[in-house]
């Protein structure tokens, strides 16, 4: 049994039955916060989400040793260390790398450029990245992929409001992709969108360009229409809205521009390469840039390009390890699917799971037009170039047609490929990295110094290449997601009741307000997965990845009640964490 002094109350209203899906109304929900043995009742508030950059600069556990970049152009181009203990034979080699970055400055070379890929939904656990070979070649090969990639939620607003922000979805609060979830709404405009990490490159001179999808409720009149461009952007075309390919609208510097069906003049991730190949050809040579590249592919509604429509006729969704199984001893909404799954339902996944592939070809092209340009602009030396996508997906996993927002592997890891300055090539990396991580890490390359920012995330710089930074990987991290229901019964599902979303296709729900957990997540010398529910049977479940990497078995009536307790008292301390303190392990 699961013992009792880990045993959780629920700080708010109960979510009822789970004999049937619970009636709720969206006014009056609220997102639950866990808590533990100790507290036996809800978390203290939540810590304000700004917080001085003065506060972080007085924290010393935000002030990690290693190796200052060189500023920008425009600022001083001194190196210098930053503080910390060295051995002697790491003081000379510090030291030698400090002359080379100083005779580098002063020969008056440019900080390093930096690009981000956000691709949409894409999956690294179910095939996701095999069709793009030349991805592969020119960014993996001739860089670092990352074995142990993670999102700390996994659904589009949230994580990329992660990504922006370098924090928790518990300190940028964004809890969903809807406005009254906080994407993209007024009070995320004026409070963690005008620190996330764009900001602070415009502040170091970069020239920064975004095209393609940024949030899902970006654009709306609600959320300030097409006029708001968010702070840090000099160049900006914003999709409006949730992923589409095309008869879309965009915000281009603020101003609507329509988009219809042609292939030639809309297909979205056409139009974002043939964007950033415009911008790279106006820039300002004096200055670095960061472009942000966010095509809708591969998300729903899966739409190919003209001459990738015939590709992958043979393919279907992988058959093995939680495909198709029963999610016997998970919590409820695993516990609904229908299974075996009918027939419609898995003709259904394998169409979507060709689908994703062959949008995933025009990606695939953008990436590699993309490194040719740079390469013949002479930029590629100098450039940092990172692949990622902002959540998994599954395609029949555990009876769940086609969808994310889950706690397991499928959903919650994602690709992540980086080349630069410093990376050595055909690098395979296994220390666990977060996309909260992603802002730190460009920060770090453009030569902000970290202690002034107020994220929760880490540089990753040191792991790509140790002859710029020293560093330490996290043990273990956070995963959080707060689930979403319709107030109201779904009129093609009446069956179901309300409290439930995402029921497509069969009446299978991908979602529920009763959907709502934290985990810790352990990697190091330990691979474990631990997770609590906001729901009235306070569900537990844990997973011994190592010898269960499927996560068939939940091992929380078995294990060793320490380890519980040890895995519950880390979930409280990260549930609440803020900046340094998410980088404490002590
Ligand atoms: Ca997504």
């Amino acid at each position: 049994m699961f013992p009792a002094e880990c045993s959780m109350s629920l700080s708010s209203p109960s979510l009822g039955s789970y004999d049937q899906a619970v009636s709720f109304t969206s006014s009056n929900f609220q997102p639950l916060r866990l808590s533990g043995p100790d507290s036996g009742s809800s978390q203290p508030n939540r810590p304000p989400v700004e917080r001085s950059a003065e506060a972080a600069a007085a924290d010393p556990a935000a002030q990690r040793p290693g190796l200052r970049m060189a500023a920008p152009s425009g600022g001083t181009g001194a190196a210098g260390l930053r503080r910390g203990g060295k051995p002697a034979a790491a003081r000379a080699a510090l030291l030698a790398l400090l002359l080379t970055c100083c005779v580098r400055c002063a020969t008056g070379a440019k900080p390093s450029n930096i690009v981000l890929v956000l691709v949409d939904d894409q999956d690294v656990d179910l095939g996701g990245m095999t069709p793009m070979k030349k991805t592969k070649a020119a960014i993996g090969e001739a860089g670092a992929t990352f074995l142990n990639a993670f999102t700390v939620t996994p659904l589009c607003c949230p994580s990329r409001s992660s990504i922006l922000t370098g924090r928790y979805p518990h300190n940028h609060e964004v809890r969903n992709n809807s406005l009254s979830g906080n994407c993209s709404s007024l009070l995320w405009q004026k409070g963690p969108e005008s620190e996330a990490f764009p900001v602070y490159l415009s502040k170091q001179k970069y020239q920064t360009f975004f095209a393609g999808k940024y949030l899902n409720q970006y654009g709306q009149k609600e959320a300030g229409d097409v006029i708001h461009v968010p702070p840090g952007w000099d160049q900006w075309n914003a999709l409006v809205g949730n992923s589409q390919y095309y008869n879309y609208t965009l915000s281009v510097n603020g101003k609507a521009e329509q988009h219809s069906d042609s292939y030639e003049k809309d297909y979205l991730t056409d139009l974002v390469l043939n964007r950033s190949l415009h911008f790279l050809e106006d820039r300002s040579p004096q200055h670095p840039f960061f472009m942000m590249l966010a095509p809708p592919a591969p998300h729903s509604p899966w739409t190919a390009a003209p001459q990738n429509l015939d590709k992958f006729n043979n393919v279907q969704a992988p058959r093995d390890g939680s495909f198709n199984k029963p999610g016997k001893d998970k919590h409820w909404l695993l516990r609904q699917p229908v299974n075996p799954m009918p027939n419609s339902s898995i003709n259904f996944l394998d169409n979507a799971y060709r689908r994703r592939w062959q949008s995933l070809l025009s990606v695939d092209d953008m990436v590699d037009t993309l490194v040719k340009k740079l390469e013949s602009i002479k930029e590629l030396d100098n450039t940092y170039i990172f692949y990622t996508s902002d959540n998994g997906y599954h395609t029949g996993q555990f009876s769940l047609p086609v969808d994310k927002r889950q706690l397991y592997e499928f959903d919650i890891r994602v690709p992540l490929l980086v080349r630069g300055p410093g990376i050595k090539p055909n690098q395979t990396l296994k220390a666990p990295v977060l996309n909260i991580d992603l802002g730190p890490t460009i920060l770090d390359i453009s030569g902000v110094n970290l202690t002034t920012v107020n994220m929760d995330g880490q540089s990753f710089l040191f792991q790509m290449a140790p002859s710029l930074r020293n560093g330490t990987a996290r043990p273990y991290f956070l995963v959080e997601y707060t689930g979403e229901g319709n107030p109201v019964s779904d009129p093609s599902c009446p069956k179901l009741g309300s409290g439930v979303s995402e029921c497509f296709p069969d009446c299978v729900c991908e979602d529920s307000y009763n959907n709502t957990y934290a985990c810790v997540r352990t990697l190091n010398d330990q691979n474990l997965q631990y997770c609590e529910f906001a729901d009235s049977e306070s569900f537990v479940e844990m997973y011994n990845l190592s010898s269960d990497p499927h996560q068939l078995e939940n091992i929380v009536k078995k294990v060793d009640p320490s380890i519980l307790q040890t895995m519950n008292q880390r979930l409280i301390k990260l549930q609440s964490c803020v900046a340094s303190s998410c980088r404490d392990y002590s």
